[in-house]
């Protein structure tokens, strides 16, 4: 069926990003059915034209699509579960951050209960919702996907992987340890600066240039590590080590703990004590599975 904008969406959990998507879903002319387990934070959303409920039962009966943004997989359980009876013929959205076995577990939940299920890994903060530059990653039921397609547009850039409903986690979960390791990054980096009087801002202006430079060594290091070919490296993992050993003094030197540059010195440590150090930089991530 054509997916208009007339179809009814209900939104379940309206902290930060449930309040953000069910404002892009009105603000686009869906009837939105909200419903949070703290009363209050609706509010907004109702003076917008969202009908606000007072239980999940009252809230799943709106028809449509159920979108689930809660904190975690324990409480999409404890939010699904006491309305599975009535979920049966329906169609979840689940864009809860869940680990891919949680995801999975979930879509083993649905699949006993008759509902249709999609999971989604949301990758922007609540401001980027309806903006370029948002994306949300999918995977699980394609009907689902491909009915909605246009509403979940509407959200943010929607890509579709597979059935496996642990494949878009596996995604999100893969770029945020992408992410966090550039943040932590950034924390150190600045922690030695401030040892030398440079706020974080000044160091900001400079880091964000060099960690965008540095970024576009990735496809290359995707593809040798595609190859299992280490043997012709750019830079060896003996030339990193050497770095790194004196990142690490540098770094004691200015007053900050190693704890964020250690993990990556010890796997690259460990492959150049089993003779690797003549190999590729990128082998380092034999030394992870
Ligand atoms: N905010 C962000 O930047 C990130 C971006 C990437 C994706 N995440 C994930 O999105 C999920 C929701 O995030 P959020 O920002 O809306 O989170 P909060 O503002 O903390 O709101 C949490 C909502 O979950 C409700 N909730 C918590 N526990 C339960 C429970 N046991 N039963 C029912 N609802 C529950 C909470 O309700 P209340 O505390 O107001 O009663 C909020 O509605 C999340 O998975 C992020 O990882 C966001």
């Amino acid at each position: 069926m054509a997916e208009t904008t007339n179809t009814p969406v209900t939104v379940l959990g309206l902290g930060a990003m449930g309040q953000a998507l069910a404002a892009t879903l009105l603000k686009a002319g869906h009837p939105t059915t909200v419903w949070n387990r703290t009363p209050g934070k609706d509010a907004d959303l109702i003076a917008a034209g969202a009908n606000g409920t007072a239980s999940v039962a009252e809230a799943v009966q709106a028809g449509g699509p159920i979108i689930a943004v809660l904190f975690d997989h324990a409480s999409v359980h404890a939010t699904l579960d006491p309305v599975a009876d009535q979920l049966s013929g329906k169609q979840v959205i689940n864009l809860t951050s869940t680990a891919p076995e949680e995801a999975r577990e979930l879509a083993a939940w649905a699949a006993a209960h008759g509902v249709d299920y999609l999971d989604g890994g949301i990758m922007a903060i609540p401001p980027m919702i309806g903006q370029p530059g948002a994306s949300i990653l999918y995977s699980g039921s394609q009907p689902l996907f491909d009915q909605h397609r246009a509403t979940l547009e509407l959200l943010a850039a929607a890509e579709y992987f597979g059935d496996d409903a642990g494949l878009a986690s596996t995604y999100d979960f893969a770029l945020l340890a992408n992410m966090y390791a550039m943040f932590g990054g950034f924390m150190h980096g600045a922690a030695m600066m401030r040892s030398v009087g440079v706020s974080a801002s000044a160091f900001a202006e400079r880091a964000m240039p060099w960690v965008t430079a540095m970024a576009q060594m990735l496809p290359a290091y995707g593809e040798i590590i595609d190859s299992g070919d280490y043997t012709t490296p750019t830079q060896s993992l003996a030339f990193h080590k050497a770095a790194l050993d004196a990142i690490n003094r540098a770094t004691r030197d200015a007053g900050v703990t190693v704890d964020f540059v250690a993990p990556i010195k010890n796997l690259i440590d460990r492959q150049v004590a089993d003779g690797h150090g003549a190999e590729e930089f990128a082998r380092t991530i034999e030394e992870l599975l």
